[in-house]
């Protein structure tokens, strides 16, 4: 029985990962901030897989260090971790953009990120297995208006992506980026801070992607044969060229 460590499984494409991965038989490791809808999730598929669940900001890395070392035996040899936690905060020029925001740009998406992923890689080196694979997205191949700091974060995963695959070369591990365009999640909502109207903006006069195609594509990736790994992949709503243009009604 192989095991998954899914960060942001709270909703979206985290989610999703985690519903397309119990029907694959794997059993999971589901994390986020918000308990309730952690436990909601464990409710809903404990009749397919075990599922433990860990409740914790991926910034307190002494938090996750304490329960990762508390992680329950059965769950302890982790086979795919699925840097997903993350979030774009704000959208504004470079010279009105909100600090705050910024910081927890960088914070979660970038440094979160790397603290999941240090001792997690360490255990998988130990056992000369392992498959990472980090979102990344459309923002991290090209900058748009007033994306900026988000952008760098995801261009910062796009660099992380390129050197964990570079110093564990040879290690038994792959490294795989999935880099989405528009999905319909609840990333608009937290980008304009709870604003449902100018978030639900972002989804009309086309067809986003939905967070499930990106899970397919998850599961695709993780279940090639031994000797393949799909370094990076760009998956996008047909009707989107790239972060500036976009086909709408
Ligand atoms: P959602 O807002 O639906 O999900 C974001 C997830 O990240 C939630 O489960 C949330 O859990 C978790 N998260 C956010 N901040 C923290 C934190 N500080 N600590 C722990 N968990 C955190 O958005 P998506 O599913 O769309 O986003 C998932 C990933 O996909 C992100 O990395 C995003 O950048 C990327 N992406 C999204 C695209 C899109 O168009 N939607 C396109 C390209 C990439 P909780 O709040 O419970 O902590
Ligand atoms: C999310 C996609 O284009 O809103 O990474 O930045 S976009």
């Amino acid at each position: 029985m192989k095991t998954a460590f899914i960060t942001g499984a709270t909703s979206g494409i985290g989610k999703a990962t985690a519903i397309e991965f119990a029907e694959n038989g794997i059993q999971l490791i589901l994390t986020g901030r918000r308990k309730e809808r952690l436990n909601e999730l464990k409710e809903q598929l404990s009749n397919k897989v075990a599922v433990h669940i860990m409740t914790f900001d991926v910034r307190d890395r002494d938090m996750f260090t304490d329960l990762y070392n508390h992680i329950p035996e059965q769950f302890s040899a982790i086979d795919y971790l699925i840097n997903n936690a993350g979030n774009a905060h704000g959208l504004a020029s470079i010279q009105n953009g909100d600090i705050e925001d910024w910081d927890a740009m960088i914070d979660i998406n970038v440094k979160g990120l790397l603290y999941i992923s240090q001792p997690i890689i360490q255990q998988m080196v130990s056992r000369q297995a392992g498959h990472i694979i980090n979102i990344g997205s459309i923002a991290g191949k090209e900058v748009y208006p007033n994306g900026n700091v988000y952008n760098a974060s995801k261009f910062a995963v796009d660099a992380i992506s390129k050197a964990m695959r570079l110093d564990l070369n040879g290690t038994g591990i792959k490294v795989s980026q999935i880099c989405p365009g528009l999905v319909e999640t609840e990333f608009s909502e937290v980008r304009f801070k709870g604003d449902t109207e100018r978030a639900n903006e972002v989804y009309e006069g086309y067809k986003a992607l939905e967070a499930k195609d990106i899970a397919e594509l998850i599961n695709f990736v993780i279940s090639r044969p031994a000797h393949v790994n799909i370094a990076d992949s760009l998956i996008l709503p047909a009707a989107q060229a790239s972060s500036t243009v976009l086909d709408k009604d």
